[in-house]
């Protein structure tokens, strides 16, 4: 159920960058060269690599993973843009999936020992990393997987198969403060922290990890309108508005629909209660444990709300990422109740 890896295998980040560099392909190395580069926000350099901007152990994972991953039908993918509710649409993806294997009732849930990215392994950062070819054979059905890798640059058996992909998507104004808080925590003491000016100048140009966000998003967000079978697009503020309605609407596009019995017995409501910001924050292996690479899983709970930007944001930062959006997103029909 947990893919595991050793902590020597590890890539590590910041100051130590250059030396990780050294040890990517030949194949790789050479195409770093040509790739577009700027300052990174934690690394020294994010690459343009397939049009979205990575770090450099990013590129390699995602070369292998477009290579040698091979769907099957059952498979659920879920994904994002980081900091837009990974960690929360794992779990109950989870939950929901595993339910008659694990019953939710259970006071030895796994969700209760693991954390979520334990649970369900990120293509880029656990199944591929280091040059790893897994056998993903024995996995539990249905397979779950996370990424944060971009509608177009999936392997081509994601797209072909009759997986499943859910995405769920966050406002940017509140994604931007989540992801400027969590580098500065997991940014070395030796590196300087990024200054909230200079990260927002970035992320209005698109240059985040995984950016822009606005291509990330509608990637996605066309794929659920052209085939509302394939592609769930959930967005974290209506999870938090009516998470039964939401869970719901899971279970359901999963292929796992609440029975009537489980509803009368309180089945969603445990399970939105298991997977809430206040319970997983405090539960022992998110306030001690580590999962994705060297990075603490308490580091993945914050605040958990909707409008915290608002503590942070200039008048001008507000009104200059608003024209961003309404430039990038305005024509797609994707909007975000921002200001309610
Ligand atoms: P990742 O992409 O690095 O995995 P991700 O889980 O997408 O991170 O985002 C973390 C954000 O989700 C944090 O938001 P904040 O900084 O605004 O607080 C985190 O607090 C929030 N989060 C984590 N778990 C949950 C949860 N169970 N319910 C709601 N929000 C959550």
């Amino acid at each position: 159920m947990v893919i595991t890896h050793s902590i020597k295998n590890q890539p590590r980040d910041g100051d130590q960058e250059a030396g990780e560099e050294g040890k990517l392909s030949q194949e790789c190395k050479e195409l770093l060269l040509s790739l577009p580069k700027e300052k990174g926000w934690r690394t020294s350099h994010l690459y343009k690599y397939q049009g979205f901007w990575c770090q450099s152990r990013e590129i390699e994972s995602t070369i292998s993973f477009q290579r040698h991953f091979q769907a099957s039908d059952t498979d659920v993918v879920l994904a994002t843009i980081p900091k837009s509710g990974t960690t929360w649409l794992k779990a109950l993806a989870f939950a929901i999936v595993s339910r008659e294997r694990f019953p939710i009732f259970s006071n030895n849930h796994p969700l209760l020992k693991f954390n979520p990215h334990d649970l369900v392994p990120f293509f880029e950062y656990k199944i591929y990393a280091n040059d790893q070819l897994p056998d993903l054979s024995n996995l539990p059905q249905p397979r779950l997987f996370g990424t944060h890798i971009p509608f177009a640059s999936l392997p081509s058996s994601i797209k072909k198969s009759s997986c499943r992909l859910v995405y769920i998507c966050r406002n940017p104004f509140d994604t931007f403060i989540s992801s400027w808080h969590f580098i500065n925590k997991i940014k070395p003491r030796s590196q300087a922290p990024m200054p909230l000016e200079e990260g927002f100048e970035m992320y209005c140009q698109g240059v985040i990890g995984f950016g822009p966000f606005w291509e990330h998003m509608l990637g996605y967000w066309k794929e659920s309108r052209d085939r509302p079978n394939k592609v769930l697009f959930l967005k974290y503020e209506d999870m938090k508005k009516d998470i039964t309605f939401q869970l719901k609407k899971l279970a359901e596009f999963l292929g796992f629909p609440f029975s009537v019995e489980e509803e009368r017995g309180g089945v969603i409501e445990k399970i939105a209660k298991l997977c809430s910001f206040e319970n997983m924050k405090d539960l022992e292996v998110n306030k001690s444990g580590t999962s994705i690479k060297n990075f603490e899983n308490k580091n993945l709970f914050r605040k958990g709300e909707v409008g915290d930007w608002i503590n942070y944001l200039s008048p001008r930062q507000v009104e200059q990422l608003t024209k961003v959006m309404e430039e990038k997103l305005g024509a797609s029909g994707l909007s975000f109740e921002v200001f309610s």
